[in-house]
């Protein structure tokens, strides 16, 4: 099974990744891993932090000559601001680490130091940080890399940014790509992307922080990845618990789920037809891709909103946890907005999943073994 953990606080020494399940023979390059955690690392309304970090990662284990070796791959990504946070987060004796003690509304700061007994909210919102998801990214790159040799292509791209929408468009994912990367807020349309930078822009003005709409699309897919039968084998379920354990995730919605909870049930399924060239088609695609917790062939469509960033310039009202008084939260440099960032976090997720069905569906302990399966598979859905 294709399972991973992570380790690694914000501002601590490095982040680790190590990934448990993946096929021998997969080719890995470092700098595939590297251009998809740059572009977690751009985007308008990022903080100071990212001009800090140049995100790198660093193979341990798992992989020689360029290939996997089917042995756990495990990644370093070091933190270049490690250095200015030593003595705060030494694992020995602290100095002059001043106690944080007012927490942030809409962030782990209390229901963490509460949970684990701490009264210093460093202890929870070092590993709660969004820093978190470069060590994500990693993984799902990789993820990434076993799709395409499958034929499936993930993206993640931006749908609104606050009040700021996009215009609903789906020109395929190789012109959504073209325009989505090119956009300083990773949104394909180029009208509403100056209006987003605007948004953002008023939002730093105000000293406020903004959040937004993500959408992730994948193409390629075979019909039946996933299951029917039990709840932690339905696709959907597993995407949807991935995209919405992101950092600052609060929903999520596969296809046009909260459109067709209000459309009656004539319109708000994809008849089947009979394909030209053999097997099913539809001409719409309101399911998202996925019936019955499996992909049906056609596009996996999912979208989730994102808070707005909890640490704000003009904090909120709180509660001192050393002196039970009110107080205002804590104000840490931080992102006015990280949207961007997270629709390439949400395709890292989305990939990781799709990697595992793709596991085990095809099996295998060799990239070649997955493919034998998965061609053996296409031929025998061709005669249905
Ligand atoms: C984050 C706060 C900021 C972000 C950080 C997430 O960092 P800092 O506290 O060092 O200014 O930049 O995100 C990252 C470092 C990253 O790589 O995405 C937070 O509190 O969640």
């Amino acid at each position: 099974m294709l399972r991973y953990l992570t380790a690694g606080e914000s501002h601590g020494r490095c982040l680790v990744a190590v990934i448990e399940g993946l096929p021998a023979g997969l080719k890995l390059d470092a700098s595939t891993i590297d251009a998809d955690l740059a572009r977690r690392q751009s985007g308008y309304g990022r903080g100071g932090r990212m001009a800090i970090e140049r995100d790198r990662v660093e193979f341990l284990s798992g992989v020689r000559g360029g290939e996997t070796l089917g042995s756990p791959l495990a990644m370093l990504i070091p933190n270049r601001d490690w250095p200015n946070w030593e003595r705060v987060m030494s694992p020995s004796a602290l100095q002059g680490a001043v106690p944080l003690t007012c927490p942030r509304p809409g962030h782990a700061d209390l229901p963490g130091v509460l949970k684990y007994g701490r009264s210093d909210i460093r202890d929870i919102l070092e590993r709660a940080s969004a820093r978190e998801t470069a060590a994500r990214m990693a993984v799902g790159s990789v993820a990434k890399v076993l799709l395409s040799c499958f034929g499936t292509e993930v993206l993640g791209h931006v749908l609104a940014i606050g009040p700021v929408r996009a215009r609903p468009a789906n020109p395929g994912l190789a012109a959504l790509r073209k325009a989505s990367e090119s956009s300083p807020v990773r949104c394909a349309d180029r009208a509403a992307s100056k209006r987003m930078v605007a948004a953002i822009r008023a939002a730093v003005r105000n000293r406020d922080t903004i959040g937004g709409v993500v959408e992730v699309r994948a193409e390629g897919l075979p019909v039946g990845l996933g299951s029917h039968v039990h709840w932690d084998r339905r696709l959907d379920g597993r995407i949807a618990g991935a995209v919405v354990s992101i950092q600052a995730f609060k929903g999520v919605e596969i296809g046009d789920a909260f459109a067709v909870a209000a459309s009656p049930g004539s319109r708000a399924h994809d008849e089947i037809f009979r394909a030209r060239s053999g097997g099913y088609t539809r001409r719409t695609n309101r399911a998202g891709g996925l019936e019955g917790g499996i992909t049906n062939g056609m596009p996996l469509v999912v979208r989730a909103a994102v808070k707005p960033v909890s640490t704000i310039g003009r904090p909120l009202s709180t509660v001192d946890i050393r002196t039970g008084r009110a107080a205002r939260a804590i104000k840490e440099r931080s992102d006015v907005c990280m949207v961007p960032a997270a629709a390439v976090v949400a395709e890292a997720v989305v990939a990781v999943e799709l990697a595992r069905a793709f596991q085990e569906k095809f099996g295998g302990d060799s990239v070649d073994e997955m493919k034998r399966n998965w061609r053996s598979w296409a031929g025998a859905l061709a005669r249905r």
